[in-house]
């Protein structure tokens, strides 16, 4: 890399290059110099936000030095490269998470303090980068860490919202959502203004022939907008790789306005073009795992797959190889559907514009992609109108029909005289309008598929895409069940628990190989070991609490037994049956004698989580929780034994405090609907236990760490089908008689106007229990007492607490992405000298 530098000049660069910090007093110079210089602010006037951003900047300086480096190292070692696409990536907070992994924590907490700071105050001053929903976008940020600390040669490609997931605020006991413009101060972000592309939209197709008498067809008129990247330096931890994910921002393509409507009076609508083109890129859709089929949203996808597609493309031609070399340097993952135009758009570059033949293209990008899907529920998988993919992208919707012709003429081949198989996986569905299923393009489009827990991965190969299977046989079908980067999960959230591990597994080694949390087995009798571990469980718990008093008023005590829930809102969550459950408790509570009463174990129950402005039994649900807060908790009869708080704003830095305060985690799902779920990965790492259904990864949770320590409950995922038919057809739908008492006590009026909650009740009670509340809520109900029972046993939930953790080696995303990486991109670490102290203390 070095030898790129002409000789002459070659010392003086070398000389000068910006290194880490060798001591306090260079991070503290560095420091001082961007508040006076950058930030041009006085010394004399440095107040926290201040010291936030020099601090921020100081290590922003290091992290691009080393993202050059690396970025000259992939390029001289020309090996293949992974492309993580995904609409979404939930970053949080990025400092605390640059100083562990460069190792510099320590320094900078004492040169904060040698300044005049709390290290802790600084880093809670930053804004979470919240580009995202909720698992989906989570396991996007979990994967980025886990790529540049295996030393994996990646790109994320994503979207610069303007505005990230809406902030909520509780109002009157309703969610509010507040815009979250975060882009007042964002140190993380490099913007690259000469790596621009133009984006063509709408226009017509026009055939011509070409010189040697081919047809060509040619994409004209339209409208263009101009694709600007931003780059994010990721740093891996311990390692030298310092990762790119690039986020694309639109402008519109004139520049800053239309000159001629300026000159010609019309100032406005010239400013408005401008604007038009920004809404690009300006919000992110808030829906989890719901497709809502907005033309703005086609517009986002197409814009951020073809920039992204511009560059990659641009990258390997650079290196003059043939093109049937492409998938040998350049593997593209696609996070869910939202990307699934790239498989079109790498087609269109490579016939209409590089003029390769039909089949020589589309074996490159067959070869090129792979797809993770990451639902099963229908109202998620994507759909766009025929219609609309014609006026805004009409050459893409020649080549989907092309696609789907000779995937069509294949399956005939192989199935003659199927019709109804032919109907099933078109790409076209035969509706009013005609619709083009994504993931079916996706699937036809990729060489490997695969789901995120095994038995998600096996239900898509029973259910939605059987038929694919049958097609294309079972080996383009796999499982890669997810993980979390215990970085961040571990060590970051929870630092005292982190180095007691270190003190009892020889050093930081789990947090690269986190199956040596297993060392953790030998120390279960040990008395000191347990003692401190209990310690910490009540430390976090005491700063929880702390939090509570804060955001919400309600004092809770930290002996009592923690129960959370927070993830997105959703039926299928089932934090109906959390809420219904807890009114239940309270039933019983005070059906009892006083003497009694106090014998039960004090609860407290926690609950945060977004619901999607437009989905309105999910906001009745956040309603009905808060009014039962508001009832419960200023109950004296019940006192310390039942607190229900909502903590409002759930996000990325919230859940790095709730985790680790956690006792008791809920996971609820009707069985066969939650993918994966990754929170329950989270909760168990930081020492809580679970209450489960048989859904995503708990299934495996408790194959790793032992049925025994874990409180599974409910109807399993093949029940489910015979259960809702039996609901709907045969009536045979008797609401339990423990649920049938919390209905009548909402529908008195204990908990405010009945109306409000009336949806939530008849969707049970009357509209065929579609996610089986009734069915599970005498064995939740059951399993709940249990947890009571053996929560006051706390020698051995301690010890079910350590079991576990020991066990949870396996969930850690590094294993997932070693397991992409082997299995779907066929790329190889890029080995280097380690230059930076590996993985260094807090
Ligand atoms: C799933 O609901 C899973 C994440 C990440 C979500 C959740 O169970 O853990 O993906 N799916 O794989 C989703 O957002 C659009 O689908």
């Amino acid at each position: 890399v070095e030898a790129s530098i002409p000789e002459p000049q070659r010392e003086a660069w070398l000389k000068h290059q910006v290194g880490a910090f060798k001591d306090k007093d260079g991070f503290e110079r560095e420091v001082v110099r961007h508040v006076e210089t950058t930030l041009a602010r006085s010394l004399f006037n440095c107040d926290e936000s201040a010291a936030y951003a020099a601090c921020a900047l100081a290590f922003r300086d290091r992290l691009i030095l080393e993202w050059n480096r690396t970025q000259q190292r992939q390029t001289f070692a020309d090996s293949k490269r992974v492309y993580y696409l995904s609409l979404e990536f939930l970053m949080g907070r990025a400092l605390d998470n640059a100083m562990l992994n460069v190792g510099q924590k320590d320094l900078a907490k004492a040169g904060l303090a040698e300044l005049g700071f709390r290290i802790e105050d600084v880093i809670q001053q930053e804004h979470d980068a919240a580009l995202g929903n909720g698992g989906l976008g989570r396991l996007a940020a979990c994967f980025l860490d886990s790529l540049a600390s295996l030393n994996l040669p990646a790109w994320g490609y994503g979207l610069r919202y303007r505005y990230g997931i809406f902030k909520q605020e509780i109002i009157d006991g309703y969610q509010v959502e507040v815009p979250d413009y975060w882009l007042d101060f964002n140190p993380w972000e490099f913007p690259r203004h000469d790596v621009t592309v133009d984006i063509q939209f709408y226009g017509s197709v026009r055939k011509s022939t070409d010189d040697s008498g081919k047809t060509v067809c040619n994409w004209e008129g339209g409208e263009t907008v101009k694709a600007v990247a931003y780059d994010v330096p990721i740093p891996g931890y311990g390692t030298p790789t310092t990762n790119n994910l690039r986020l694309w921002s639109s402008k519109a393509a004139s520049g800053e306005f239309d000159f001629q409507k300026f000159n010609s009076g019309d100032y406005e609508s010239s400013v408005a073009d401008q604007q038009r083109a920004e809404t690009i890129s300006a919000v992110l859709y808030p829906n989890d795992n719901l497709d809502r089929g907005k033309e703005l949203r086609l517009k986002q996808q197409y814009f951020w797959v073809a920039a992204s597609l511009y560059d990659i493309v641009r990258r390997f031609k650079k290196s003059k190889r043939p093109w049937k070399e492409f998938p040998e340097q350049v593997a593209i993952q696609l996070n869910d559907t939202h990307p699934t135009l790239a498989i079109v758009e790498l087609q269109r570059i490579l016939i209409d514009l590089e003029g390769l033949e039909w089949d020589e293209a589309w074996n490159i990008v067959v070869n090129t992609f792979g797809y993770t899907n990451h639902t099963v529920l229908p109202e998620a998988l994507e759909k766009w109108s025929v219609p609309l993919i014609q006026h805004l992208l009409p050459r893409h919707l020649q080549i989907i029909y092309e696609i789907n012709l000779y995937f069509l003429q294949s399956v005939e081949t192989k199935f003659p005289g199927d019709r109804d198989l032919l109907r099933d996986v078109s790409i076209i569905e035969e509706a009013q309008p005609k619709m083009v299923r994504m993931a079916f393009l996706a699937i036809i489009g990729s060489h490997k598929v695969n789901g995120v827990a095994e038995l998600h991965s096996d239900l898509i190969k029973t259910t939605i895409f059987k038929d694919f299977v049958k097609i294309f046989g079972p080996d383009k079908f796999t499982n890669v069940t997810n993980g979390i980067t215990p970085r961040r999960w571990l060590h970051q959230a929870n630092p005292r628990l982190s180095e007691l591990i270190a003190s009892k597994t020889g050093g930081h080694g789990f947090l690269t190989d986190l199956t040596e949390l297993n060392r953790l087995e030998n120390c279960i009798h040990d008395k000191k070991f347990r003692k401190e571990w209990a310690e910490i469980k009540y430390a976090n718990k005491v700063r929880l609490a702390k939090h509570i008093k804060a955001a919400t008023g309600v004092t809770v005590n930290p002996s009592a037994l923690f129960d959370v829930q927070v993830k997105r809102i959703h039926e299928y969550k089932r934090q109906q049956m959390n809420i219904f459950g807890v009114i239940h408790r309270y039933l019983t509570l005070k059906a009892m004698a006083p003497e009694q009463r106090q014998k039960e174990m004090p609860r407290v129950s926690i609950f945060g989580g977004k619901a999607a402005p437009g989905y309105w039994m999910a906001k009745q649900i956040i309603h009905l929780i808060n009014s039962v807060g508001a009832v419960v908790n200023n109950d004296k009869d019940i006192g310390d034994l039942l607190k229900v708080v909502f903590l409002e704003d759930y996000n990325v830095s919230k859940a790095e405090i709730i985790i680790p305060a956690s006792d008791l985690s809920e996971h609820i799902s009707t069985a066969g609907t939650e993918a994966s779920g990754t929170s329950n990965m989270k909760f168990v790492l930081n020492g809580g236990l679970i209450i489960g259904t048989c859904d995503g990864a708990n299934i495996e949770i408790t194959r790793e760490i032992g049925g025994q320590n874990i409180f599974l409950f409910g109807h399993l995922a093949e029940e489910v089908e015979d259960l809702r038919h039996a609901h709907v057809y045969e009536k045979q739908h008797s609401v339990d008689s423990g649920l049938k008492a919390v209905f009548e006590e909402i529908e008195k009026g204990t908990f405010g106007t009945p109306q409000d909650f009336a949806g939530m009740i008849s969707a049970v009670r009357d509209h065929g229990d579609f996610y089986l509340v009734s069915d599970d809520f005498q064995s939740y109900i059951v399993t709940q007492n249990l947890v009571d029972q053996e929560y006051l046993n706390q020698e051995e939930w301690i010890t079910k607490c350590i079991k576990s953790v020991a066990r949870m080696g396996f969930f850690s995303s590094d294993r997932c992405i070693n397991e992409y990486a082997e299995e779907i991109w066929n790329i190889e670490p890029l080995k280097v000298e380690a230059n930076r102290p590996a993985g260094q203390t807090s």
